[in-house]
């Protein structure tokens, strides 16, 4: 029954989806996730814990997690890997000085077996600051060129302006539809 009541929700391609909204603290993250769901930049304060939100992208329907990103935090990410989808790795562009941190949180993440099929979606967020790295200084610094068997890209967002978001959901939309 169970089987075939999934098998009647794909078909209509309303199985939701489950992202995690990853990266350090202060990226972005519940800024992200609120401006996504509800289309408007809230007051966020550090998330302690996680905030989860339904949110609709052409007719797919993503359970989105977004999850506390200081350091003493960080060791409960793992509590969340199981059955997701995506990952939406955020970083602060302008935080030059914590980039390699962010690179050393991102790569023990990806070595977890439970996230091995999880596309990836890196978010060079805060590009409406000036003087913040280019999607491609942050690719490079991140160490995405070395990935092996996962698909991934990145975006360069902005979620103050609302900026890239679009895309990077269309292409999330897309990659995992297949
Ligand atoms: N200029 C600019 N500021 C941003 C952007 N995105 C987020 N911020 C600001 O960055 C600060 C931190 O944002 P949060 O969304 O709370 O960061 P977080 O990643 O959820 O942080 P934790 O919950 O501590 O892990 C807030 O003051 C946001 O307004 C952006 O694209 N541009
Ligand atoms: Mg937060």
């Amino acid at each position: 029954m169970g089987g075939f009541m999934s098998l009647f929700s794909n078909w209509f391609g309303s199985k939701e989806r489950r992202i995690l909204i990853l990266g350090l603290d202060g990226a972005g993250k519940t800024t992200i996730l609120y401006r996504l769901q509800v289309g408007e930049v809230v007051t966020t304060i550090p998330t302690i814990g996680f905030n989860v939100e339904t949110v609709t992208y052409k007719n797919l329907k993503f359970q989105v997690w977004d999850l506390g990103g200081q350091t003493s935090i960080r060791p409960y990410w793992r509590c969340y890997y199981s059955n997701t989808d995506a990952i939406i790795y955020v970083v602060d562009s302008m935080d030059r000085d914590r980039i390699g941190i962010s690179k050393t949180e991102l790569f023990a993440m990806l070595e977890e077996d439970e996230l091995k099929n999880a596309v990836l979606c890196v978010f060079a967020n805060k590009q409406d600051i000036e003087g913040a790295m280019t999607a491609a200084e942050v690719a490079n610094s991140l160490g995405l060129p070395s990935l092996k068997n996962r698909k991934y890209q990145i975006f360069k967002t902005s979620a103050i302006k609302g900026t890239g978001l679009d895309e990077a959901m269309e292409w999330l939309a897309n990659s995992l539809q297949k």
